[in-house]
């Protein structure tokens, strides 16, 4: 497949309603679009680097130089084998994860275009619908917490998460869980807690969660291993699990019990499929975590929750949770079962509206063979 052009769209999405997280809050979301070009396909890919480095070091501005300066002279004027020929390619650049798996998507949004085949197919999924819920910002007060959680239920969604921080946990979570005693709940701190700070947490195994997600700092898998002795409830790691090493090592030393699977944070689908793998052979759940995804990076999430070990329901909410007016021409809504249906059409299954694209984006360059 011999890549013709490369176009990057640095967009700026205003959110339904901010979302507020341990390391700040947010009323937009901004990404790259990553749009390839090849043998008149096009293939579209979403990095989610965020504006600012709050929940890993990658930015639109860091991704956007690694895409352009980096990324895109592998690839142009060259004819690519399929995925792991990408990755070939790339092993040189260090890091940059969530810019590698940008273009990475937009890869198997093409070999599923030139194949015909939908990109759940070629990852191995076997479930044309996948269970999901809503991840909860941090709110003003418990009471308002509750309100907005109530809603979500009204809504349909059989799965919260409620994000938490210290000195906004205990009095949070308990009021929701007063509230609704038989709801299925989860948390994320988002690394916001130290080992000496996250005895506050204690008090949470009473309250019947799914898991405790990411408590400590992403770099520190063995404070993750001595905490999780402490609790009934599992730990679960997002940020700290960036590549399939990781995830063994997470595995052996008992950091966690469960692993949330972002294909943008561990450097692309292959890779996440990879981790997928390991912990289905090791018998660990995983489930599909989100970065606000537009509707291309929606998409791609649901393809990869519907491989079978994804047994937890994902964080891939309901387009309308996150954005007014989205990217794609195609909305994802919420079945009366809390679940969403996987894409169909070929590769991502998804197509733009153009018009969206232009009206969101802040930047666009469009990248040839030199
Ligand atoms: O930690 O899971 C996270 C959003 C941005 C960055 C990190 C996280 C999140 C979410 C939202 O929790 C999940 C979603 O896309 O609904
Ligand atoms: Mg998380």
């Amino acid at each position: 497949m011999r890549i013709e052009r490369i176009t990057l769209d640095h967009l700026r999405m205003p959110l339904v309603t901010p979302f507020e997280t341990s390391f700040g809050r947010s009323t937009a979301r901004e990404c790259i679009l990553v749009t390839v070009h090849a043998e008149g396909l096009t293939g579209y890919g979403e990095c989610v680097a965020d504006r600012d480095p709050g929940y890993c070091y990658e930015t639109t501005g860091t991704a956007w130089h690694i895409l352009k300066d980096y990324l895109a002279p592998l690839l142009l004027g060259h004819d690519l084998a399929g995925i792991e020929d990408y990755r070939q390619r790339v092993r040189s650049i260090k890091g940059h994860l969530l810019a590698k798996a940008g273009v990475e998507m937009a890869l198997w949004d093409l070999l599923g275009k030139q194949a015909g085949q939908p990109l759940s197919r070629l990852l191995g999924g076997t479930r044309p619908r996948v269970q999901v819920g809503v991840s909860v910002g941090l709110q003003a007060s418990p009471a308002a917490l509750v309100t907005i959680v109530g809603q979500y239920l009204d809504l349909g969604y059989a799965r919260i998460k409620l994000k938490i921080k210290p000195g906004r946990d205990l009095d949070d979570v308990g009021a929701v869980r007063d509230a609704f005693p038989a709801v299925r709940l989860q948390v994320d701190a988002n690394a916001a807690y130290t080992p000496e700070t996250a005895s506050a947490l204690l008090p949470l195994d009473a309250l019947a969660l799914l898991l405790i997600e990411q408590p400590l700092a992403e770099d520190d898998l063995w404070d993750h291993a001595r905490l999780q002795e402490q609790f009934r409830t599992p730990l679960c790691l997002d940020e700290s699990i960036t590549s399939l090493r990781h995830a063994r090592q997470a595995l052996e030393m008992r950091s966690c019990r469960v692993i949330n699977i972002k294909a943008g944070r561990v450097g692309g689908l292959s890779l996440a499929v990879g981790i997928h793998d390991l912990c289905q052979e090791r018998g660990m759940p995983v489930w599909c975590g989100g970065m606000l995804e537009t509707g291309v990076g929606r998409a791609s999430n649901l393809a990869l929750a519907s491989l079978p070990n994804f047994t937890l329901p994902g964080d891939i909410s309901a387009s309308d949770r996150y954005y007014a007016r989205d990217i794609t021409r195609e909305r994802f809504t919420l079945d009366a079962d809390s679940c969403i249906a996987v894409p169909t059409g070929p590769g991502l299954g998804v197509t733009l509206d153009e018009v969206a694209v232009q009206e969101f984006s802040l930047a666009r360059t469009a990248l040839c063979p030199a």
